[in-house]
């Protein structure tokens, strides 16, 4: 069954309204914001000015006003053409078109008519699988302990009962994994593992017990890998003794973490083809766990299309550590996209990222990037990211805190082959109090547009930088725009059409995952096949 093939038929479009309607937001499809500070759009589907992403992604059945198959949208001043039936966004249907990916060893995955396998609760203190085709409800904290591995196979749903429900897998103990954050003396052995392998047609999906259409960001809380890797917030003053981190959100005294790197290869498992929603429970200000925690993981961990979405948190949180991951989509959180924080080093490509129009949080970011929680010399982040493409609120969006990219204190990361649109905020947003921050990250091939205060206008009044010099920091780097690409086409219809007519060429991505990935973006281009979003591990739902 074709789940989100896009129905380029006129006639089916009321019928597609009403049979996808229930769990879709109802974003106009037209970027409103133009460059340089351009505001006057307002509304939906008028004032689009020169954006030329209007919207035609008629398998949405909510963009009603934008169809290009429709000509009546009222796609308002935009050059987009989204108004008329013509073929200069065909490429726009394409993407959303052609067939799910082929099944993998589970042949049929009907992930509404799962066994009721119970409940997962407690300590699991020896290995254990959680079969195929079985349901679970996941009940308070459920820790998976040092040197045990937790397998969960192909086409099985973890249901969080409530915000204390939490999935965390432990690092390595030093004797007793609750003896709390500090140490005499000891090193950590190996930690706890989880093993969940699903498959594009038969994932594994992490969400709230509440039936579908009343569910929400903080049903339950969320799922939590902690290992060994360097974090900054980890300490040792002689090498024998130290503190290691409290992790956000969980309340026993379960730390992770360790003062240099030598277990940042090592591994917490697997997780492919995995979807974590409804997640986050919020302890205190700042104290919150998010979709994905990943605690100072090694780079042995594999991670790869992970959907995090609706957390009332960030939907991915990295805290030190050097793991590598790709292929990942984070949807309608309600704080940041991807959040790198403490010391991050890990290699991050192909990313998707969609704010909601109505998160909570101020500094609601697609990335946001720290080094340590104080100035620290040298405890930086140094998260190397490529071929990502995040997307604001859209046009509906009036947060001006919310940027497309903030690089903190001790930001030394690279961000490329990227794009950033639809921010109510800035751009990018450099706020970095050491004044040479922007010196030390680089970002390059990287397009810039489309956000309501432009590339940058927030900064950081105590860096003495001007706007100016962070705009021309950006634009002075090898490969950088602030022009709209070439018929960009949709970030908020559901599904989604992020790309332009054809991907600008980028950078060589090397050391990543895919070296051959020299385009701008997280797609290739408007081809369905270069579609990595597709299959039953990703949904556009929101309730
Ligand atoms: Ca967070
Ligand atoms: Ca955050
Ligand atoms: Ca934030």
């Amino acid at each position: 069954m074709r789940l989100r093939r896009l129905l380029p038929s006129l006639s089916l479009l009321p019928l597609l309204a009403i049979g996808c309607n229930d769990n879709t937001p109802t974003y106009p499809a037209i970027i409103i914001y133009g460059n340089q500070g351009d505001v006057t759009g307002s509304g939906n589907n008028t004032g689009s000015g020169n954006n030329t992403g209007s919207g035609n992604n008629t398998g949405s059945g909510n963009n009603t006003g934008s169809g290009n198959n429709t000509g009546s949208g009222g796609s308002g001043t935009s050059s987009g053409g989204a108004s008329s039936g013509n073929d200069l966004y065909a490429h726009c249907n394409t993407f959303n078109g052609g067939d799910d990916p082929p099944v993998g060893k589970v042949a049929q995955c009907d992930l509404d008519g799962l066994t009721d396998g119970g409940e997962l609760s407690g300590d699991i203190t020896a290995n254990k699988t959680l079969k195929t085709g079985t349901s679970y409800q996941l009940k308070g904290t459920v820790r998976v302990m040092p040197g045990v591995t937790l397998t969960i196979e192909p086409c099985v749903k973890i249901l969080g009962l409530s915000p204390d429900s939490i999935l965390a897998v432990t690092p390595g103990e030093l004797g007793n994994p609750d003896r709390g954050c500090t140490y005499m003396t000891g090193k950590p052995g190996p930690g706890g593992k989880l093993v969940a392998e699903g498959e594009p047609m038969a994932p594994i999906v992490f969400t709230s017990a509440k039936p579908k259409g009343t569910r929400a960001a903080g049903d339950w809380g969320g799922v939590i890998l902690m290992g060994n890797g360097l974090n900054n917030n980890a300490s040792s003053a002689n090498g024998v003794s130290g503190s290691r981190v409290l992790p956000e959100g969980l309340l026993n005294g379960t730390c992770f973490g360790w003062y240099n790197d030598d277990y940042n290869t090592e591994s917490s498992g697997t997780l492919a083809y995995v979807r974590i929603e409804y997640a986050s429970k919020k302890i205190s200000a700042d104290r919150e766990t998010n979709g994905l925690t990943l605690g100072a993981l090694g780079s042995g961990t594999v991670i790869h299309h992970v959907m995090v979405s609706n957390s009332a948190d960030d939907c991915f949180e990295w805290f030190g550590g050097a793991v590598n991951a790709d292929h990942l989509i984070a949807l309608n959180c309600d704080d940041d996209g991807f959040d790198g924080d403490n010391g991050f080093s890990g290699k991050l490509q192909f990313l998707f990222g969609r704010q909601g129009p109505n998160t909570t949080e101020v500094d609601s970011r697609g990335f946001e990037i720290d080094g340590a929680p104080s100035e620290q010399t040298g405890n930086f982040t140094t998260e190397q990211v490529s071929n990502f493409t995040v997307c604001g609120g859209g046009p509906t969006d009036r947060d001006s805190s919310r940027d497309g990219a903030i690089l903190r204190k001790d930001a030394s990361v690279s961000l490329m082959n990227g794009i950033i649109t639809g921010f109510a905020g800035s751009g990018l947003y450099v706020q970095s109090t050491n004044t040479s921050a922007a010196n030390k990250s680089t970002m390059t091939d990287v397009d810039i547009f489309g956000n309501k205060a432009g590339i940058m206008t927030q900064i950081d009044v105590s860096t003495g930088v001007s706007e100016g010099a962070q705009r021309d920091w950006f634009l002075g780097q090898t490969g950088n725009s602030a022009a709209d690409p070439d018929r960009f086409c949709n970030c908020w219809a559901n599904p989604p059409a992020p790309v332009a007519a054809k991907a600008a060429v980028g950078g060589t991505p090397t050391g990543f995952d895919d070296e051959s990935a020299n385009y701008v973006g997280a797609f290739k281009d408007a081809s369905a096949e270069s579609n990595w979003m597709r299959g039953k591990w990703v949904d556009w739902s929101s309730n």
